[in-house]
This record gives C-alpha cells, sequence and structure tokens, in this order.
C-alpha cells in the first residue's frame, strides 16, 4: 500500500512515522509513506499556500492550486482514497480504518487555518475524516491517527504477538484488566484467580471483567454488543454476583 500525505509541516508526517511498528512495516516494504509540502507547487513570488477568504472574515483559507499541484503529481490511480482530516468529516471508526486498509493508494490531506477551498472538497476529494470533536492547530494529527489505525491492519505489519484479533473494538467490547509482576505491590495485591493457573476461570473472568467494564463506562458499544450463548451465561453470573467494593466504575463517577 502507497500512502501520501500532503501537508506544510511534512517533518511532522516523518518524525510521526519513524517509530516503532510503522517504521518496521515501511522497512519490511509493507507500506511505502511520503509526506509532500504544497509549498514545492506554488508559482507565485512568496510560495503562499494560502489566501484571503472571498466574502471577508477573519483567517486564511487553503488555496486550491498547490493543493491539486500535489495530488496531480502522485499520478493517484483512478480508485484512489482522497482523504480530507478536518472536524467536518464523519468521526473515524475501525470499520472505516478496515475499508481504508483494502485500497491500494491513500492520499491524505491536512488542513490548515480556516481549512480548504471548497473546490478541494467538489472536486478532489473522495473522503472527508474528523478524528473527534476538539479543535486541533492542524491535520496532521489525525492524519498520523489515521496511518496508525490503517497500517496495523495491513497483512504481515503486526507480529503474532501484538495481532488485531483480541483488541477493543475487534468484538466491540473493552479490554479486560491485566496486570505483571510484583503480585503485591505497595499492598495492592492482583485477583486470586489469576494466580490460580484454573486456565478456563481465568477465561471467564476476564471476559466477565469486559462485560463489566463496558457496561459501566461505553453503554453505546454495551447497547449494540451481541453475545453468543457462552456470553449469555456469563452475563447472568455477573448479575447475581454482589458488587466487589474495588469495582468503582459507574458512569456517575466519570
Ligand atoms: C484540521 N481540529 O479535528 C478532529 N479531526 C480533525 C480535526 C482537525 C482540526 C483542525 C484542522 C483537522
Amino acid at each position: 500500500m502507497k500512502i501520501d500525505v500532503i501537508t506544510i509541516f511534512p517533518e511532522m508526517i516523518r518524525s510521526g512515522l519513524s517509530h516503532s511498528i510503522i517504521k518496521r512495516a515501511q522497512e519490511a516494504g509493507r507500506v511505502e509513506l511520503a509526506a509532500h509540502d504544497p509549498r514545492d507547487h506554488t508559482t507565485d513570488r512568496h510560495r503562499s499556500t494560502d489566501d484571503t477568504p472571498y466574502g471577508g472574515g477573519a483567517g486564511m483559507v487553503m488555496r486550491p492550486g498547490p493543493i491539486f499541484a500535489a495530488v496531480e503529481s502522485l499520478e493517484p490511480p483512478s480508485d484512489a482514497r482522497i482523504v480530507m482530516l478536518t472536524p467536518q468529516g464523519k468521526t473515524l471508526t475501525q470499520a472505516m480504518a478496515h475499508e481504508f486498509a483494502q485500497s491500494s493508494h491513500l492520499i491524505l490531506l491536512c488542513g490548515h487555518y480556516e481549512g480548504f477551498d471548497e473546490r478541494v472538497r467538489e472536486h478532489l476529494a473522495t473522503d472527508e475524516i474528523s478524528i473527534g470533536d476538539y479543535v486541533l492547530t492542524g491535520g496532521e494529527l489525525p492524519a498520523l491517527v489515521l496511518i496508525d489505525a490503517v497500517v496495523r491492519l495491513l497483512p504481515g505489519v503486526l507480529g503474532s504477538e501484538e495481532s488485531a484479533a483480541g483488541d477493543t473494538f475487534s468484538d466491540g467490547l473493552l479490554e479486560y484488566p491485566q496486570y505483571t509482576r510484583p503480585p503485591d505491590f505497595r499492598g495492592w495485591t492482583i485477583p486470586e484467580v489469576l494466580l490460580s493457573g484454573n486456565h478456563a476461570a481465568i477465561a471467564n473472568w476476564r471476559r466477565k471483567e469486559q462485560f463489566r467494564r463496558t457496561q459501566a463506562r461505553r453503554p453505546d458499544l454495551w447497547s449494540a454488543f451481541q453475545p453468543s450463548k457462552s456470553d449469555l451465561k456469563l452475563i447472568k453470573q455477573l448479575s447475581e454476583e454482589i458488587p466487589s467494593p474495588s469495582a468503582g466504575e459507574s458512569s456517575e463517577e466519570n
């Protein structure tokens, strides 16, 4: 897969992609990542990538010319996904990450200031994506988030250890709590069952912790969850258990 990022801060993208699993994926040839500066596709004396808005008002707008020229210089195939990262887009989900992972060529457009000239959205972009409702200074961090979510889904990128199958959202539930040594840290001990060596009991405890946490913290995920027959048994058991004093996870206190 090829991923090109159009950004006035290409070093921000390059540095964000030069670590850990994403770095290894590039070295292994699973993905070819590059950042491109639309400034290199300007023709005016000041190499300007932005200009004042028609109709007046505060701020600056990204000019269409350098964005179109940067994309066209990549000679994208007709099935390339050209994705704008903006607060106006649909919020990125794991299902959308899977969909982008099917594409052979992704081109990400990072906005700044008051956003893009509308003709980029109308005549160049195929998709418009947000990563959530908060104000950022530009689309670079959202682009890095999208790349991370997509690249880890590509075949051969995750080792068996890190495999994507058991992650949160692969079955729509939050993960169970994890513990490592020491078994007593400052008087805080780990759940007894994890030391029992009873693998079936451990699996049941973990599944119930997933249910407990998802119910308490993410009622939206819990409503959408489709339990199996064995899940239904565990959900009933959980509802009959006396709440433990350390189970401080009511949605009230968040
Ligand atoms: C470009 N806030 O925010 C959330 N998803 C994308 C964005 C964003 C922003 C400002 C500029 C993208």
